[in-house]
């Protein structure tokens, strides 16, 4: 697993000043995974459909602001959302922050 995504979202996670609620802990160690598995090629970065790989995973795991983005197919929104500086990438930072702020 790289070492640079992990310190990421680490530091993400700490630097949260959102409650770590039972619910988000839950699908923590999960997301890392989908993260690296929707990660087709491996840059550390999603890609707008790297990113519906990466919801459609979450929604499977059950994770609930994903099977709301599914069942809404709002991918597009949410990757909006989530692409905080409008590079068309999702960082791991990124997603962090949107997932702290919903
Ligand atoms: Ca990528
Ligand atoms: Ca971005």
């Amino acid at each position: 697993m790289p070492r640079i995504l992990i310190a990421a979202l680490s530091a993400a996670a700490l630097l949260s000043t959102a409650p770590a609620t039972q619910a988000v802990a839950q699908y923590e160690d999960q997301a890392v995974q989908f993260f690296l598995a929707a990660d087709a090629n491996g840059d550390e970065l999603l890609t707008l459909e790297e990113f519906r790989v990466f919801i459609q995973q979450m929604a499977n795991a059950g994770a609930p602001m994903s099977v709301r983005i599914q069942q809404l197919s709002a991918y597009r929104v949410a990757f909006a959302r989530v692409d905080a500086n409008g590079d068309g990438l999702a960082t791991p930072a990124e997603l962090r922050a949107a997932e702290a702020s919903n």
